[in-house]
């Protein structure tokens, strides 16, 4: 059984979800950074066809499915694909909301193990907010091909949660990921929070607000007070917002947290931290940290692993070449699309108006008014196969075109050539596949 949701934000999500989490026994989120094969982990679990596809930002809302493992009935939820939980786009704001307060009984965090230091940045986020964690190694298939083979019991080690290898196409390979999946679930473990060390005066800051918050949270079953101390020091509203609506506690209201917040940015701001400052410090501790712990489980094989596919890049995005040949593909595609539809429309136009004639002919052998044959064969019959033979042909001509450029791993570098471009009008790069689709409709 499936169901997919649309909605956009907390409360509406939440909704949506309860309803179907009465019927499970258990609530899965698959989360992960962009196109590392959530959607397809999910779709092979739960046998549903959510779009997946070879560049980023497909999904775009929740989406959720059922499946069952062990007599247990599972609630997965495919959220949109997030780099950071200190989220930009809607989209990922859709995906920090249901991580931090969609209290999911584990989240599967997919991480790509071709390039795995990307990934872990989130995966540290997710762990400081909970350690309900299973991380889901995927394209384990694409990583041996390219020798880069990933150490999964010395990553679990390090994370403290379990790691599991994944190639998500092949279904098979999903089951260790469902027994550990299963054993979070079931294992009523203590709920402690993966800790990262920050500079030091950070950590100064944090120890003041700390026990503040810590009180006011005392008998609140989210009481990850660390977590809730950073982003009150990064101050960023939105997040803010969200964990007052959540907690239902307007946390700035309190004295002792509105004024050991004022101590505690004031021993920041001492030293010259601000909060963008702040935030470039925990992102680089952060990354920091995945670097490390990236060279400690990873080995290559081949050492110029990576070169063929830097060479290509270098061609297809530079600035001199990659435009005028992401032109040279659109106008290659749109000519033959154009051109190449014109014969397979004629045919079909011929055929249905041949068919025409012969309708025509056997209404008149029954004697039908003409108004009856005026609206059945010249209106819509008529206009039906007009739209069929003007529309059929190019899309059946474009889309595996599409697919083709997809397979090769040409849409992604599309997206960041036209990025810059399109940030001007306050959207990303991602866009411009989306867009050149409904050009073409
Ligand atoms: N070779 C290989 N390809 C995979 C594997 N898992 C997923 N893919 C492919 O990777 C691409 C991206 O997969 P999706 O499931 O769409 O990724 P996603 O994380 O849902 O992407 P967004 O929703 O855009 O964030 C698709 O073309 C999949 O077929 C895998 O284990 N091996
Ligand atoms: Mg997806």
């Amino acid at each position: 059984m499936g169901l997919t949701s649309s909605s956009t934000g907390t409360k509406l999500l939440n909704d949506d979800i309860k309803i179907l989490k009465d019927k499970c026994d258990y609530t899965i989120a698959i989360a992960g950074n962009p196109n590392v094969g959530k959607s397809t982990v999910f779709n092979s679990l739960t046998g549903l066809h959510q779009h997946t596809g070879n560049w980023p930002g497909k999904t775009v809302s929740n989406a959720m499915g059922m499946t069952s493992y062990n007599d247990k009935d599972f609630l997965l939820v495919d959220i949109p694909g997030t780099y950071s939980i200190m989220s930009n786009s809607e989209e990922e704001e859709i995906a920090r909301d249901y991580i931090c307060f969609g209290n999911p009984d584990c989240t599967v965090v997919v991480v790509d193990a071709t390039c795995l230091e990307r990934n872990l940045n989130l995966v540290y986020q997710i762990l400081e907010i909970t350690n309900k964690v299973v991380v889901c190694v995927n394209l384990v298939d694409e990583a041996l091909k390219k020798g880069i083979e990933v150490d999964l019991d010395k990553l679990s080690f390090e994370l403290g949660v379990p790691v599991v290898g994944t190639i998500a196409r092949r279904k098979k390979t999903l089951k260790n990921l469902m027994q550990s999946v299963y054993e979070v679930c079931c294992s009523n473990k203590k709920e402690t929070f993966f800790k990262i060390e920050y500079d030091s005066i950070i950590e100064n800051a944090i120890n003041l607000l700390e026990p503040n918050v810590n009180n006011l949270l005392s008998n609140h079953s989210f009481n990850n007070s660390r977590w809730i101390c950073l982003k009150l020091l990064e101050g960023n509203k939105k997040i803010i917002s969200s964990i007052e609506n959540y907690l239902g506690i307007k946390l700035l209201q309190h004295k002792s947290i509105s004024d050991s917040l004022f101590e505690a940015k004031k021993i920041l701001l001492n030293n010259n931290i601000n909060s963008s400052l702040f935030k470039d410090k925990i992102v680089s501790t952060i990354m920091y940290h995945s670097e490390n712990i990236t060279l400690n489980v990873t080995s290559y094989k081949k050492l110029d692993y990576n070169s063929k596919n830097r060479k290509i890049d270098k061609i297809l995005t530079s600035k001199l070449t990659g435009i005028p040949i992401m032109f040279l593909f659109f106008g290659l595609i749109f000519w033959i699309t154009i051109t190449g539809a014109n014969y397979p429309s004629q045919m079909l136009s011929n055929f249905f108006n041949f068919v025409e004639t012969k309708l025509v002919y056997i209404f008149e052998s029954f004697n039908s008014p003409n108004w009856l044959i005026g609206v059945l064969i010249y209106g819509m019959y008529r206009t039906l196969g007009w739209v069929i033979a003007v529309m059929l042909p190019p899309m059946a001509i474009f889309f595996p075109l599409f697919t083709i450029l997809e397979d090769l791993g040409y849409l992604p570098r599309i997206a960041f050539n036209l990025d810059n471009l399109f940030r001007k009008a306050y959207t990303s790069g991602k866009q411009a596949l989306t867009m050149c689709m409904r050009i073409w409709l």
